[in-house]
């Protein structure tokens, strides 16, 4: 070979060679496993390869989404720079010119309207900084009370019941790696084969250890072929179902009674609920014969271990709290909490639900799980942001009741960060004519989401790959993401754009952050002594120990592994069980002749709630490129429809067209279809506005709808 060619054939090599590395963590789902971004510039084109990378929580694992997630982040639809709408298109404009039309509407129409006019809407995928300054944004920036994010959808039922029956919401209450262990696991309105699939393994090991695996599902889900007991129960009769289970714990004597008696409230009241029903009622509810229900009871009563998980299928309900505290109460009378291989877990969505919660996006909430209607709590809060407490406002309302609040004109103004509510919300078509109806619409997003669209401004976000801060994932592990990729085009984090729209509005002195680092240091400081104790954990601990269980009061502290040892969270140490009827108090979505089937809604593996992510990553989208309706065939049958046709969903609220997918896998009375899609798709469009009484958690999994095939 000459040594030209040699020449040609290194440099070539070289370029191939060249190769930047990002360490991160996956966009996604609660488990927020750890990964790395290899980028490698080949010629003229780059090469992407994803790896897992070892961590307490996923172990290395890494599912099909986080493979692919970084193809959203490339995706030329990606907004570079500010938007702002005139006569109906969105144009170009420099930041300088987007902070002061938002200085300028922001402070028009509070004079005009007053505080409360403006308000913030965030969600679960924002890191803690980000979620604590939003909170910190509305209260002390603009001085409003409307304020709430999408975890509304999600864990406010879980986190209400929790709260209530422990006096603390912590995702889970024990860490992940006790799962093996447990020898009965009852996991109810769960698909975490397709949701959080790298928690996977834990139960696989657990079933490898001789564990009882019991499924609550109306559908035979890929979690459900784990289990040894599938109960295919009818959509949102989960309460009543726990009423079954406890009347054949309670009849068997399967109570723990000293620990009844030392450590919790309440168990007469519910014992006496639970002899008022009888089994045939329960059967004729739940669709579940008497033997599962006894099979199941008593596996779970005679196991020296149990856990019991909950997700959004028993919770994503207008009595999704009462639900959830019954579940509760077979983890209480059992006595199977508070100590190795017993607890509960209500398994987390979004990658920082748990952390959105807890420092501040929720209208009643202050940092560190604080009450903004408890004085104390208002005190410590506005001491560290140096306010006058009176200052501070009072709580808001739930994220859908914030749309209602446009309609009756008392919201005039919404900045709106990290969600997409004309998809996720339910009855999407108000929720649509509800923001439109807006004087003043801010977005800021990585993407023109469909809500994004409606906007008169979108401001461009910053991704994971690019934003670093802190998540707190599923288990209550504070973990840090590293985010080193340069920002694209005129990107900011949502971090910093929040700081200059607060300077722009003569609120810098509050808002003089120079880092994500700096953010949290002051959280941790609002978290002080609060349920939510941050104050122990820092950037350079979180660094070296791989994330770090809350509550963490104290920098010696090595943080709580397992709730409960020794106490419940309320003053008198002792948690609460409590009398849930079998029906509901606000009635589910009821069917009749016009409406026969019950509509149930959720995801699918390859893609990512309102999609407006995982749509932009062919990989993704090819696996799922349209929405589709699970029917079961002897259903279809009677509705003349077969496979792969085009079928009208009608609720009485709307209609939308997705594509027929027959399968014995589902109850013949149920349907079901996922979220991610929008516009004709868009199956939010169906959903009842009921919420739940306590947690204001809309009914998204039981909807009457009737079904007809299209030509
Ligand atoms: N692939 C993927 N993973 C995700 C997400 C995603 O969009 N895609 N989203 C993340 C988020 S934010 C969340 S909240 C979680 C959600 O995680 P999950 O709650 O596990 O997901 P869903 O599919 O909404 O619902 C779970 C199951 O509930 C069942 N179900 C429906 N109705 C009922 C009922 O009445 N009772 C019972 N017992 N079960 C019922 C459904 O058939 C479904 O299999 O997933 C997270 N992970
Ligand atoms: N029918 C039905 N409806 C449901 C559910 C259901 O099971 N059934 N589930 C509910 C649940 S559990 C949830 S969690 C909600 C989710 O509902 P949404 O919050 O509406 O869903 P996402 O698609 O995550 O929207 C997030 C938006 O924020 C953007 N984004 C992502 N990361 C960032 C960031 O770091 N900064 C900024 N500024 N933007 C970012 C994305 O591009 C996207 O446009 O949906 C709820 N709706
Ligand atoms: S979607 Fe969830 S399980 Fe999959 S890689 Fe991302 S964080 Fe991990
Ligand atoms: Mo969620």
């Amino acid at each position: 070979m000459t040594e030209l060619l040699l020449k040609y054939f290194r440099s070539k090599q070289q370029e191939v060679q060249s190769e930047k590395v990002y360490d991160t963590q996956c966009p996604f789902c609660s488990m927020q496993c750890k990964m790395q971004l290899i980028e490698q510039s080949i010629v003229k084109r780059k090469k992407y390869r994803v790896t897992g990378k070892d961590n307490p929580t996923s172990q290395g694992r890494i599912c099909v989404k986080g493979v692919n997630a970084h193809q959203h982040v490339l995706h030329p639809e990606r907004v570079m720079y500010p938007l702002y709408k005139q006569n109906g298109k969105f144009n170009r404009i420099s930041w300088d010119e987007a902070i002061s039309i938002i200085n300028e509407r922001f402070r028009k129409i509070q004079s005009q309207y007053g505080s409360n006019s403006l308000s913030l809407y965030g969600g679960g995928s924002l890191t803690n900084e980000v979620s604590y300054l939003m909170g910190k944004f509305a209260r002390v920036a603009l001085g409003t009370k409307y304020i709430d994010y999408n975890g509304r959808f999600c864990m406010s039922a879980a986190a209400s019941a929790a709260n209530a029956a422990f006096g603390i919401d912590r995702g889970f209450t024990n860490s992940l790696s006790e799962i093996p262990d447990s020898k009965c696991i009852l996991l109810v309105g769960t698909n975490i084969a397709e949701c959080q699939p790298t928690i996977l393994r834990y139960f696989e090991k657990a079933k490898e250890n001789g564990s009882y695996i019991i499924v609550v599902d109306p559908r035979e889900t890929a979690t459900a072929k784990l289990a040894d007991l599938h109960l295919k129960i009818k959509p949102g009769m989960d309460a009543a179902l726990a009423n079954g289970l406890l009347k054949v714990l309670i009849e068997g004597n399967y109570m723990d009674k000293k620990f009844i008696t030392n450590r919790t409230m309440g168990y007469d009241e519910v014992q006496s609920n639970v002899s008022s029903y009888d089994f045939e009622e329960i059967e004729s509810l739940t669709g579940i014969s008497l033997s599962e229900i006894r099979k199941a009871a008593v596996m779970f009563g005679e196991s020296e271990t149990g856990m019991i998980f909950t997700a959004r299928g028993v919770e994503q309900q207008t009595d999704g709290y009462m639900a959830v505290r019954n579940f509760l109460n077979i983890l209480l009378l059992t006595g199977k909490i508070g100590k190795y291989a017993c607890g509960y877990g209500a398994i987390t969505g979004q990658g920082n639900g748990q952390g959105g919660r807890e420092h501040g996006l929720k209208a009643d909430q202050l940092p560190g799980y604080r009450s903004i209607e408890n004085r104390e709590h208002r005190q410590h809060i506005a001491d560290v942001w140096g306010v006058p407490e009176k200052e501070l406002p009072r709580k808001g309302v739930s994220a859908y009741e914030m749309m209602e609040k446009i309609t009756h004109g008392e919201i005039k103004g919404m900045l709106l960060m990290g969600s997409n509510p004309i998809v996720s919300n339910p009855n999407a078509d108000f929720v649509k004519k509800s923001l439109a109806q807006l004087d003043f619409l801010v977005t800021v997003d990585m993407f023109i989401s469909e809500s994004a669209a409606m906007s008169d401004l979108i401001l461009p976000a910053s991704s994971y790959l690019e934003n670093e801060g802190t998540m707190t994932n599923l288990e209550g592990r504070v973990v840090f993401r590293e985010a080193n990729r340069q920002t694209p085009g005129e990107v900011k984090h949502d971090w910093e754009i929040l700081c200059e729209i607060a300077k722009a509005l003569n609120k810098e002195e509050y808002f003089s952050f120079s880092s994500p680092e700096d953010i949290f240091n002051e959280l941790r400081i609002a978290s002080k002594g609060g349920v939510a104790d941050y104050y122990g954990i820092t950037y350079e601990r979180l660094k070296q120990e791989r994330g770090i269980l809350w509550p963490c009061p104290d920098v010696n502290d090595a943080g709580t592994k397992r709730l409960f040892d020794e106490t419940f969270y309320h003053q008198d140490e002792k948690a609460v069980m409590i009398p849930v009827s079998n029906q509901p108090k606000v009635p589910k979505d009821i069917n009749n002749q016009q409406y026969p089937l019950t509509l149930t809604t959720g995801r699918v593996m390859s893609h990512y709630l309102t999609g407006v992510q995982t749509r932009r990553s062919p990989s993704l989208s090819a696996r799922n490129f349209e929405s589709f309706i699970e029917i079961h065939p002897r259903t279809a049958e009677e509705y003349n429809i077969r496979d792969g046709m085009l079928v009208e969903v009608q609720s009485k609220r709307g209609k939308i067209v997705v594509r027929s997918k027959l399968t014995e896998m589902i109850r013949q009375d149920t349907v079901f279809v996922p979220f991610h899609w929008s516009e004709t798709q868009n199956v939010n469009v169906l959903i009842s506005d009921e919420l739940d009484p306590v947690c204001r958690m809309p009914g998204f999994k039981v909807c009457a709808v009737n079904i007809r095939p299209l030509d």
